[in-house]
């Protein structure tokens, strides 16, 4: 059986669709769980969708995808801007791994102009909404196929 693609989502993001629709729409996490799944599905992959607010988690989940995903998706929320040791779990693995972010931090304040996620990642994609997502998935359908 194929491997998912793991969409891994970090701090606040269950939040999503509550507040800051001007800067991240009015979706819900589920309704995005729910759009990427049905893209993947479509192009004959599986997701695995997961968040956390919790570092140490999102770490765990990472370990997991070096042998157990096809992919990873990866939304690291405010842990972008933070994280050393998501960094070093990138670096430790060799599957694709595209950061998205719903906004695009680099036209918002300058602290969330520095990623510790970029220079471990094949690919960024910001600033598109929800539609983040559905890029990073047709990108890494692109690769794989
Ligand atoms: O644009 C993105 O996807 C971010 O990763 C979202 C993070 C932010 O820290 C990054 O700089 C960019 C924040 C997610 C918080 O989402 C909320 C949504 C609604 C209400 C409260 C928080």
């Amino acid at each position: 059986m194929t491997k998912p693609i793991y969409i891994i989502n970090g701090p606040n993001l269950n939040l999503l669709g509550t507040r800051e629709p001007e800067i991240y729409g009015s979706e819900t996490l589920k309704d995005i769980e729910n759009i990427c799944t049905q893209t993947a599905n479509a192009a004959g992959y599986d997701v695995k969708f997961m968040q956390s607010n919790h570092e140490g988690q999102i770490i765990d989940w990472l370990h997991e995808a070096r042998t157990n995903a096809i992919a990873i998706i990866l939304n690291a929320g405010a842990l972008t801007h933070t994280s050393v040791g998501l960094y070093d779990a990138l670096k430790a693995i060799d599957i694709l791994k595209i950061e998205v972010h719903l906004s695009n931090p680099h036209a918002r304040e300058e602290f969330r102009h520095k990623s510790f996620i970029s220079p471990v990642s094949n690919g960024v994609i910001a600033g598109f909404g929800i539609d983040s997502y559905i890029l990073a998935i047709n990108g890494i359908v692109k690769k794989l196929t």
